[in-house]
């Protein structure tokens, strides 16, 4: 790998920059994501996670429901929506399935569950509320972190109420916050091309605004490695950069690694571990008012979410269970995994981890001490295939 003089010292004034706390831009952002030296990246971008968390590593115990995978809209990168309910393997869960999902998991030290769902041609909005009202009554401890901005702008159109409305409802339901789903690529020329017919950036962005108001933290993402040029995904993080300053409600930020199959853009190739790092790196580096950058290793794999916490990230989601929206395009990852396992991943990277609840209170530090059932010894690969999948 050869690095140019003048690349050198361009990235040194940024990585002056960074520890002077000057927020770099466009230019700095496009120049990052194309500098060859990827470890000096990961070295950069590790300082700041340093910084900010030390060796802590969060995950949580958690998992997914996805109550309707009928959907609406047309975006060319999913695997998961069906738009008729008729279709095959379109399904709409009853509110005591959706009740069984919890109560199968009653004895399980779960802290949160992650809801989301297709935007549902006629489901009416009393069944958003149940939703949120029959895991509560069954767990009132449980932290319920449901529905995307996309799915609030859809309930806000259908339903004719401001997005205000819509969220104190749910609120007043159980909403406990949101995820980050549904931000794709702000940039209206990618954004036309990837999902026409649903919420707009502006419109994203308005909800977590909104939200933020209220009260309620959220997450943000960005799917990348479709037809979405470098450009165009600085341009997204600076957009969520700009509202972070504005409401400090964003919790962190999750890259979203595009999975080709079974979807419109099957002929594209994923993003390669590389692609990967890089997007963290520039991330972590980028969005310097988050407090964390989150691999989700559901989506790129258990091996690149330990050497992610060495480029930026601090945070692995959790146990997860029951993921549909990656494993129907194609994650090869298993769908599930235990708290014993997350910590041994955190381990053998080196990091400590720490089991966190949904807004980041910490509840469990790791001290070291030998988990059952799992070796500690740090010689010993860590292989996914050695993982039990639990359906
Ligand atoms: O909005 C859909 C993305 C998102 C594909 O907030 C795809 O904690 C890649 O938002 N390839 C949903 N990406 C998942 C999501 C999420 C996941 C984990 C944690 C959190 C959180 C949020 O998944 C969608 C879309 O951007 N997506 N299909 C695909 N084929």
């Amino acid at each position: 790998m050869t690095v140019s003089k003048a690349d050198r010292q361009r990235f040194s004034t940024i990585t002056s920059k960074v520890r002077d706390r000057v927020p770099l831009d466009l230019d700095d952002g496009v120049f990052l994501y194309h500098y060859p030296d990827l470890l000096a990246l990961g070295s950069l971008a590790n300082e700041v996670r340093e910084d900010r968390h030390g060796d802590r590593t969060y995950f949580n115990i958690n998992f997914h429901i996805n109550p309707t995978n009928v959907c609406v809209a047309n975006c060319r990168f999913c695997s998961f929506a069906r738009l008729e309910p008729g279709m095959p393997n379109a399904y709409t869960m009853s509110l005591d399935e959706i009740r069984g999902k919890l109560v199968e998991r009653k004895d399980q030290p779960v802290t949160e569950i992650h809801i989301v769902s297709g935007l549902h041609h006629d489901q009416p909005f009393e069944w958003y509320l149940d939703t949120l009202r029959v895991l509560k009554e069954e767990k009132p401890s449980i932290h319920l972190k449901a529905f995307t901005a996309v799915e609030i702008h859809y309930f806000h159109e259908r339903f004719a109420m401001s997005y205000e409305e819509v969220l104190t409802k749910l609120m007043e339901a159980g909403l406990g916050s949101m995820p980050g789903g549904g931000a794709e690529i702000f940039h209206p020329r990618a954004r036309k091309k990837l999902c026409d017919d649903k919420a707009t950036a502006e419109q994203w962005l308005q909800v977590h605004r909104t939200a933020h108001k209220l009260g309620l933290r959220t997450n943000s993402t960005m799917l990348y490695g479709t037809i979405e040029t470098i450009e165009e995904r600085v341009d997204h993080m600076l957009r969520l950069r700009d509202l972070q300053e504005e409401t400090g409600g964003f919790q962190t930020f999750i890259p979203l690694s595009f999975h080709p199959d079974g979807n419109k853009m099957a002929k594209l190739p994923s993003p390669t571990g590389v692609d990967d790092l890089r997007t963290y790196a520039v991330s972590r580096l980028m969005l310097n008012n988050f407090d964390h950058i989150k691999a989700y290793w559901i989506m790129i794999g258990v091996k690149t979410a330990q050497i992610a916490q060495s480029f930026g990230v601090d945070d692995i989601d959790g146990t997860v269970q029951e993921e549909k929206i990656y494993h129907m395009a194609g994650a090869d990852t298993p769908q599930v995994m235990t708290r014993n396992q997350l910590i041994r991943l955190i381990r053998e990277a080196g990091r400590t981890a720490v089991e966190r609840d949904t807004l980041y209170k910490v509840l469990w530090e790791d001290d070291g001490a030998k988990l059952p059932g799992i070796r500690v010894d740090a010689s010993v690969p860590f292989s996914a295939a050695r993982l039990p999948v639990i359906q």
